[in-house]
């Protein structure tokens, strides 16, 4: 794919913003995802760089501020909530009931490079714990 070699270096590369980024590309479907679940108020696709048998992103389709978690306000309280239940029915869908692992990255420290907020869906393999 043409998506960077080092997600690390991807990461590095991203630069906080409100900007509008690549995700919203994919909420209006003029470049091509795997969504596997969509409903008036989130869209789950699946990630270009799998890092698991199943890996799976959950973005708002309305961003409003929330760049990252750390942008949050109360107003955003029932999305997250939203992206956190539509993260169990898709972890569900995808038949992962012996378990999956969801992570939010949240700045340059925690490697994040798409400023708009995804849940990633991860399974399918035994995950590890401390994560990297
Ligand atoms: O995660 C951002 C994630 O977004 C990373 O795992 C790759 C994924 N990504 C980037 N572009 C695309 C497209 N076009 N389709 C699907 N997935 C994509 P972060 O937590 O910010 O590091």
């Amino acid at each position: 794919s043409a998506y960077m070699a080092s997600e690390k270096g991807a990461a590095v590369a991203a630069t906080p913003s409100d900007s509008p980024t690549i995700f919203d590309k994919i909420i209006n479907k003029e470049i091509p995802a795997t969504i596997v679940y969509e409903d008036d108020k989130v869209l789950a696709f699946r990630d270009i760089a799998p890092q698991a048998p199943t890996h799976i992103l959950l973005i708002p389709k309305v961003k409003d501020g929330l760049t990252g978690l750390s942008k949050a306000e109360e107003r955003h309280s029932v999305i997250l909530g939203h992206l956190l239940y539509t993260a169990k029915l898709v972890a569900k869908q995808e038949g992962l009931e012996d378990g999956f692992r969801i992570v939010i990255n949240d700045g340059p420290s925690a490697c994040q490079s798409v400023y708009h907020i995804h849940v990633h869906l991860l399974g399918g393999r035994q995950m590890n714990w401390p994560p990297g």
